[in-house]
């Protein structure tokens, strides 16, 4: 079943200057890019994306993070693209990714890790939705 997913190039992504790269190994692994954009993260929407982690330690730290710099939030899609995108990513903790994978090639730590991927349908579409509106999801948009 073709899928959509969210994806965000992160602030170590962007000041290292990896986002062709990372797009490129994306579009290499099947994904077609449905929607994209450039945005700043306020500390209160990193904080509203990342509230399920609001109680652990790394929270404060993760929030200073994903605010550091512009990030590239965008909708992936292809054939399980949820859980493939999970798998062309790598797991969160570099050491502990496979060789290949997005993470193993350009991530340093589980915070500076490069790149979110929804983990679920169920959360594919509410991260869809954060950083998209209905109308720039419609196939085929003209403008
Ligand atoms: P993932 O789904 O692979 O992004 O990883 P998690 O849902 O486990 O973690 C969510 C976010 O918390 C990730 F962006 C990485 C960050 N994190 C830390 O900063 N420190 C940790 O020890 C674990 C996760």
């Amino acid at each position: 079943m073709t899928e959509r997913t969210l994806a965000i190039l992160k602030p170590d992504c962007v000041q290292k200057g990896l986002q062709g790269k990372v797009i490129d190994h994306l579009l290499n692994a099947g994904f077609k890019i449905a929607a994209m954009k450039v945005v700043k993260l306020t500390r209160e929407t990193a904080g509203e994306f990342y509230a399920v982690h609001k109680e652990r330690p790394f929270y404060n730290d993760l929030l200073d993070f994903m605010t550091e710099c512009e990030v590239v939030p965008m909708v992936l899609e292809k054939e399980n693209a949820i859980p493939d995108l999970r798998e062309t990513i790598g797991a969160t903790d570099p050491a502990e990714a496979k060789e290949g994978t997005v993470r193993k090639l350009y991530a340093d730590s589980k915070q500076n890790n490069i790149i979110h991927a929804s983990d679920s349908p169920e959360n594919a579409v509410i991260e869809v939705a954060f950083f998209f509106s209905t109308r720039e999801l419609i196939e085929n948009k003209t403008l």
